[in-house]
């Protein structure tokens, strides 16, 4: 059976993608730093996960697990590079440049070593699919996006450049652009103040990670011929990335 990539895998966007894939009888190679919510995602489909426990910003780790992969998940026919993160919300001048850093090692430098490591086997049976999830914020800049949004735009040009690349293979790249989406992903970015990230939705329509789970398997499953180049998906209320109106200060 064919098996997908799923970066992330332990909660959110990531974890949906691994289920829908698993519902659908694909093996899932599941990747993400929390080990135990790999493994109650291994036991619910027992024999078709192949669980990495590791920091995708480790290279030496990265290049030693998709180097030893069982015989029975080698068949590998798409990789979704999902794993990513946004830290702190204030305006460039505030932020930590430690935040910084860690989300272009994440966002983008990861990316770029695991996506390396597996274009060679996608180059080698001329097959497969590279799926990112960029985000709205690469097109749409809003107070506090800063760095993290320059991040996805990355992932987005990247992604177009690499499809360049690939011209005359059957290799496909996509990149999925979801808008305000509820996940974990707002308690990570306000590093743990769940009051704080549940505020992000109040009065909001916001996307599930079942959507961005069901636009990715769709992607995946169009016909050979097909490339989705770039989507954008919002929620029905959302037509920019925040876009918080903002009150001048009063001095
Ligand atoms: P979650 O926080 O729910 O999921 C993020 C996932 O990334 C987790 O599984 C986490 O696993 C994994 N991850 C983060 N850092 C690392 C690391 N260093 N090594 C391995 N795994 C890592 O958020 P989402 O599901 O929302 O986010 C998924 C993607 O979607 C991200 O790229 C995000 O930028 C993007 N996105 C999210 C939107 C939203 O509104 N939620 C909107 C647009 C894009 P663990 O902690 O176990 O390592
Ligand atoms: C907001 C998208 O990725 O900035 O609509 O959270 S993101």
């Amino acid at each position: 059976m064919d098996t997908i990539i799923v970066t992330g895998a332990s909660s959110g966007f990531g974890e949906a993608i691994a289920r829908r894939f698993l519902a659908e009888g694909y093996n899932v190679i599941a990747i993400a730093r929390r080990e135990e919510k790999l493994m109650d995602l291994a036991h619910n489909f027992p024999g078709k996960v192949h669980a990495l426990a590791l920091d995708i910003t480790d290279k030496h780790a990265v290049e030693e697990c998709l180097s030893n992969i069982p015989e029975y998940f080698e068949n590998i026919t798409a990789l979704v590079n999902n794993a990513g993160l946004s830290l702190g919300f204030g305006p460039a001048q505030d932020n930590n440049i430690n935040d910084w850093e860690t989300m272009v090692n994440t966002n983008i430098v990861a990316l770029l070593h695991i996506t390396k490591k597996v274009l060679k086997m996608f180059k080698e049976k001329n097959q497969g699919h590279i799926i990112n999830i960029g985000s709205v914020a690469a097109y749409y800049p809003y107070m506090g996006s800063n760095v993290y949004g320059a991040t996805k735009s990355f992932v987005h040009n990247f992604t177009l450049n690499l499809k360049t690349d690939l011209e005359g293979s059957n290799i496909r790249a996509s990149c999925i652009a979801p808008g305000l989406s509820k996940t974990e992903f707002a308690v990570v970015r306000f590093k743990g103040d769940v009051e704080k990230a549940d505020s992000l939705y109040e009065n909001k329509t916001y996307l599930t990670a079942d959507n961005i789970a069901e636009t990715v398997f769709w992607t995946f499953s169009l016909p050979a011929n097909v490339n989705i180049n770039v989507m954008e998906v919002m929620p029905t209320g959302q037509s920019f990335a925040l876009g918080f109106t903002k009150k001048q200060d009063e001095k």
